[in-house]
């Protein structure tokens, strides 16, 4: 019962949570260099200059304050800016995912890395030939990378020049960014996702737009999907060899009881929060239940009048997605990270190996096509004594995690074709910017305001996970 020997083992990250080098090799500013770290239950902030010119902050899922300009202060700490500083480690980082047995890597490209206000026609050669030699030196460890062309970022520029995703210049500038590093990596880089999570639906840095409320925020949604499409469509006259996916969170999951009630919430919260982004995506469309669901929020798409044909013509290939999670939902109270069957992590994250199983069997069932699990992982609080981290949770975690991919394989003949664990080495953690929720079977120096050597240290996971990567499974 081992896993197929195609099968894609690997690690996932994503560019402003490792690699730093913020104001190196010619990157302009991202939108998530303005957002600080924070903790459980204590929100980051964008900083900011309000208005009449004072400093104000505001919650990276809110409104900013009308005219309120994203400002860096000297006295904060930014998590992306040095990261864990994969600009100066990628080689010993590659050569540690090497050691690991890895056949994959998935890593997002800093968007203004290549084009730094995301608005001029020719790109940054610095940041092109800095992939270049990620994407070369992964070559000679025979990784295949897979990229994602934007994870949650934009670069700041456009946020404050179009007010991002809420506006249509945007898609140009994507398009043009993506079919930039589609001309340039074609022919060493197969697989592609052209955004992450997009259906998180939310924040100043993931969407660029001050405003926060439904409309904006489905017509931004609504703006992604078309350039995804577009994207897609045109890369195909570029190399037919492609692949394209897009990737989705995944975790809103069971009813909290059997009521009816809360079967149906659970039911409709579920399409709303995965599916609906799934749906269009997938199969090239609007889905049924759009009608209803834009009417109750109260939204009102603006669309070019080739836009529906734009979508149909760009579905993607396969489908990527994060589990980390399930969730349950009532009626009264929609999503709840409770259920009383399962175990928490110390951030109140319900462990839910079998929900992995489901998931994987619930998304080929609705759409038939090929599954990666892009993101999957433990963050847990690490000790480090005498050199050395004993993470046997950890072990646990992706044991039961990779048998229920296998069981999905082997038992129901879900096709899934790949596994990047989240994430290989230490990073910082996207929701609360901490240092402390570590997810690697590397452990990285550093803490939660970014002192420390950087010294890369491998824990008790790292000799695992070779060992059923190297060997496809067979111990697990
Ligand atoms: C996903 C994101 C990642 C990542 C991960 C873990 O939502 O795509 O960027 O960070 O979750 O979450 P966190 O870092 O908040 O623990």
């Amino acid at each position: 019962m081992t896993f197929p020997k195609d099968f894609l083992f690997g690690g996932a990250t994503a560019d402003f949570q490792c690699e730093g080098g913020f104001d190196e090799g010619g990157r302009g500013l991202l939108t998530h260099d303005f957002v600080t770290a924070g903790a459980y239950g204590k929100p980051r902030q964008i900083t900011l200059t309000l208005k009449d010119g004072t400093r104000g902050s505001a919650g990276v899922r809110d409104e900013l304050p009308e005219g309120a300009v994203p400002t860096l202060f000297d006295d904060t700490y930014y998590p992306s800016h040095q990261a864990t500083d994969f600009y100066h480690h990628w080689r010993e980082d590659i050569d540690l995912l090497a050691e690991l047995g890895s056949t994959t890597y998935r890593f997002s490209m800093c968007w203004s890395r290549i084009f730094p206000t995301g608005m001029a026609q020719e790109p940054n050669p610095e940041g092109l030939a800095f992939y270049d030699q990620v994407i070369d030196y992964l070559a000679t460890k025979h990784i295949q990378p897979i990229i994602t062309i934007c994870h949650d970022e934009l670069p700041n520029a456009l946020a404050i020049e179009y007010g991002g995703w809420a506006d249509r210049r945007t898609i140009a500038a994507y398009q043009h960014y993506a079919l930039t590093l589609i001309r340039h990596y074609h022919d060493r880089v197969k697989y592609w996702l052209t955004f992450n999570e997009i259906n998180i639906l939310g924040g100043y840095a993931a969407l660029g737009t001050h405003k926060q409320d439904p409309q904006t925020r489905y017509q931004c949604v609504h703006n992604m999907f078309v350039a995804s499409a577009s994207v897609i469509r045109q890369a195909r006259l570029i190399d037919r060899n492609l692949q394209f996916g897009t990737m989705y969170m995944m975790s809103e999951m069971y009813p909290a009881s059997s009521d009816p009630q809360n079967v149906w919430a659970a039911y409709t919260t579920r399409r709303e929060a995965c599916f609906f982004f799934a749906d269009v995506m997938s199969r090239g469309a609007y889905p049924h239940y759009t009608r209803e669901l834009f009417k109750r929020l109260g939204v009102t798409l603006e669309m070019a009048s080739d836009d529906l044909e734009t979508l149909k013509a760009g579905t993607i290939d396969f489908l990527a997605f994060s589990y980390y999670r399930s969730g349950t939902v009532t009626a009264e109270n929609g999503l709840l990270n409770e259920n009383p069957h399962l175990q928490t992590t110390p951030w109140h994250w319900p462990i839910d190996p079998l929900g992995l199983r489901y998931c994987l069997n619930e998304l080929f069932d609705r759409y038939q096509k090929p599954l990666i699990v892009i993101e999957n992982g433990l963050g847990m609080i690490d000790k480090l004594e005498n050199g050395q981290v004993h993470d046997q949770y950890r072990i646990d975690y992706m044991a039961d995690h990779l048998r229920a991919i296998r069981d999905a394989i082997t038992l129901d003949d879900v096709p899934c074709f790949g596994y990047t664990m989240w994430a290989p080495i230490d990073l910082v953690s996207l929701s609360t910017g901490e240092m402390k929720k570590r997810y690697g079977v590397v452990y990285v120096d550093m803490d939660d305001q970014g002192h420390g050597s950087l010294q890369r240290i491998k824990k008790d996971s790292f000799a695992w996970l070779e060992e059923n990567y190297r060997s496809r499974g067979a111990n697990l």
